[in-house]
Parts: C-alpha cells; structure tokens; sequence
C-alpha cells in the first residue's frame, strides 16, 4: 500500500491541471525548479555563507549558492544579495530587524489598501515591535497620491518608508518615494514579492536604483520554488556607527546577513536555494520576458473584458499581473463569490477593497492574477473567455448544477493547456510502500 500522501498530491496536481488558477501569488513552477527541490540538498546543513560555514561538507552547496548569488545579481542588476530566506517574510522580518530598534517607526502602505501583513500589521512580529503608521490610495482613484505619503512623512518622521504590496494594480514611483525617504532621513524599503519577475523582465519601473533595500518572494511572477531574497543595488556602509574587528564601518550588507542567520534563521534550506538559482537561470532567458509581458497582456485584456461585462475593477486597469474587482454593483461579497467560482473549477480569492465596509472574512472584492494561465500558454483570447466564464458563474452562483457543467466545459478546455508534471503514479515510489502483509 502507497502511503496516502502521495494520493493527496496526485489529487493536487490534478486540481492544479484541471482548474483554472487565478490567485495572483500563485504559479506553475518548471519540472526543473521541482526537481531541485526534490533533491538531496535537502539533506544538508550549511549554516553562514558560501566559502565561510558552520558545518563541514559544503563545498558542492557553497557553489550552488554562489551561481543562485550571481544570477540573481544579474537578473536585477544588484550589487549584493542574500538568497537564503525562507520566505518574503523572513526577508521583511531580517531587514527591519537590521534597521529599527523596538519601538522605532516604520511607515507602509495600509493592509486593507493592498499591503501586506509582514508590513507592520497588529497580528505580525512588526506591528508588535514597531511603531507603525500607514499610508493608503485616494478614495476617488484607488490609487496612491505621493502628495499624501510625504505629508504622513513629514508628520510621522520614520526611520523606515516600506514599499510594495500583495494587491495594488498599479505601478510605483520608486523616485518620489525616495525623494520623501531623503526628506525625512528615512530609509526606503522596498518589498516586490508580487511584481518581481515583471520588474526582472524590465516591464515595470525598477526599484533597485531608489530604494536603500528590496525584499522580495520567488515563487509569484517570477516563477520559481517557495522563498525570499534580499537585495540591494549598490552595498552602503552602515550608519549605526557598527565597527568591523578592524575598526572599519560595517557594510549594510554584512547587518542584514547577520540580521537574518542568526537573528531570524537557522539553517538555510540548500534544496531551495538550488531551485531559486534555476528559477534566476530560467528568468535570465528571452522567453521569461515574452512571458511576463504576456502576464500583463492577460492581465488587462480580463480586466477590459470584465469591465465590458460590467464589473468594476478598481483603477479602471492594470499595469501588472493584478486584477482588482469590486462586487458591490453586483450585489456579491468576495467571500460568495470565491466560493462559487471554486464550485466552477475557477480559483480566486475574496479580497479587501479599500475603504470596504465589509470584514476581511467577508471582503467586497475578488482579486484576480495571470502568472499560472499564462505559464500554461493562455493568451488574449483565452483571458475574454476567462472573464465569460467568470461572469457566468457569479450570475448562476446558487445554481450548483450550471456550476458543475462549467467546471467540465473548463477543464475540457483546459486539456489544450497541460502541466508538464509527472504525475505521482509515475514515480518510483517503491522503496515506500508498506511491507506485504
Ligand atoms: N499570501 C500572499 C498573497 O496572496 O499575496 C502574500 O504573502
């Protein structure tokens, strides 16, 4: 007999295949990036930093994290880098640790305007250990007014101005924010976990020239296994007055290595690590970019499609892979409409829209993403069939019978775009099945 959890992921990979993926931070990782995974590293300790570790046996690790080092550099043009959180927010949690002492204040971008916990939420180690104000987007545009963050900036006086957010369609003007940064001597953190491989492609502005910091994930647009990086485009010597034995200022990078292993971190996960140098290597080649330009195509041919179909989607558009909608002219809560969809085979997820009378359990808006369509190869006319079929399904969403029929209409379709995944049946897993009875 198999052990049961490898019938779980095989039921998995085929709810991937069969349904349409629409979470915004969700992808399709190559067989490559699963297989590195999958692989022997995860058997390795490998505590510090390539060339300089606690543990013996790293000389194979030390050079898969050398060339994840290099490719990343590359990738974004940053001078230095750290590959080794295990998530965006160990990345976040690292480099806050490195820049504020408790109680210091940090100025982001509001949760329930599109933010992100690890910014300075009540429930998240940086709302707990800082002091946090947040800036939002304009009421009448949904959109953030620069006037506004330097005036809050002015007021408040952060040590840090954080960046970034897991729902705002929009683009960012990394200038005016680091003209504000300088104004009130802050720093300017920027976290890109959404858009990071739409700014590795060079489709959007890029940050690592303004910002003093960038944290982002690996496994949203930029495709590659779970995890975070940190980076900086131009290294800068610390100005807490930290000394090397030497008697030379510390680099900030050598503050946010030590911030992350050992402030927040053990021991890095070599296995990822791997996977996130061939995600980098995968990113580095022409295609990503033909790609992540046909994320945004997608993205805004379903929202011009859906607009028609009479949805409001906030900011009229999008500039990346969000597509942001709100349901209240529709008479829907995000919550019944996720659920609906889901019986349809369409995977979403309710979501807050700024200034929503409703909790975040409840949420009046649906957030909609292209990365894992377009990985299948979905193009423009794929995305007006997706906003059909979405409308369809919110119109019928207490017809259960009409939602199955949809489901099988999709995933028939779907048979034109299939997953390269082996499926688990595939695999040798002989040396895991349980003795004969
Ligand atoms: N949970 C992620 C998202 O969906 O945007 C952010 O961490």
């Amino acid at each position: 007999m198999q052990d049961p959890i490898f019938g779980w992921i095989e039921a998995e990979r085929r709810r991937q295949e069969e349904g349409l993926e629409l979470i915004a931070s969700e992808n399709y990782a190559s067989p490559a990036v699963l297989a590195a995974l999958g692989s022997v590293l995860n058997n390795k300790y490998a505590e510090g930093l390539p060339g300089r570790r606690y543990y013996g046996g790293c000389e194979y690790v030390d050079e898969v994290e050398r060339l994840a080092q290099e490719r990343l550099k590359t990738l974004f043009g940053a001078e230095w880098v750290n590959v080794q959180p295990h998530s965006g927010a160990q990345a976040n949690e690292a480099v806050l640790l490195a820049l504020l002492k408790p109680g210091e204040k940090l100025l982001s971008f509001a949760l329930a305007h599109g933010g992100h916990l690890t910014h300075g939420s009540p429930l998240n180690s940086s709302g707990k250990l800082y002091t946090v104000e947040h800036y939002g987007v304009r009421p009448d545009t949904y959109r953030l007014d620069y006037d506004e963050i330097r005036e809050k900036a002015r007021t408040f006086r952060p040590k840090v101005l954080l960046a970034g957010a897991s729902s705002y369609p929009r683009d960012w003007d990394w200038a005016a924010l680091r003209s504000i940064a300088d104004e009130v001597g802050a720093f300017l953190v920027t976290d890109i976990a959404h858009p990071a491989g739409l700014i590795a492609a060079d489709l959007l502005n890029d940050p690592l020239p303004h910002c003093h910091i960038v944290t982002s994930t690996t496994h949203k647009t930029l495709r590659g296994p779970r995890g975070g990086v940190i980076m900086m485009g131009k290294d800068f010597d610390n100005p807490f007055g930290e000394l090397t034995p030497k008697g030379q200022p510390k680099k900030m990078s050598a503050l946010l290595d030590s911030a992350l292993f050992p402030g927040v971190q053990g021991g890095p996960h070599m296995h990822t690590i791997a996977a996130k140098a061939v995600a980098f290597g995968e990113a580095l080649q022409p295609a990503f970019r033909t790609y992540a330009r046909q994320v945004i195509h997608n993205a805004q041919t379903l929202a011009h499609t859906l607009m028609e179909l009479g949805y409001t989607v906030l900011t009229g558009g999008t500039d990346n892979h969000i597509v942001l909608i709100d349901l209240r002219n529709k008479g829907l809560t995000g919550r019944d409409a996720e659920k609906g969809l889901e019986k349809a085979g369409i995977t979403v997820n309710k979501n807050l829209i700024p200034y929503d009378p409703n909790p975040p359990l409840v949420a009046s808006g649906i957030r909609l993403g292209t990365p894992a369509l377009t990985t299948r190869g979905m193009t423009e006319s794929d995305m007006r069939q997706v906003a059909h079929w979405i409308d369809q399904a919110l119109t019928h969403l207490s017809d259960d019978a009409f939602l199955s029929r949809l489901r099988e209409e999709i995933r028939e379709y779907l048979k034109a775009y299939p997953l390269p995944y082996a499926t688990v049946a595939s695999l040798s897993l002989g040396h895991l099945s349980a003795p004969a009875e």
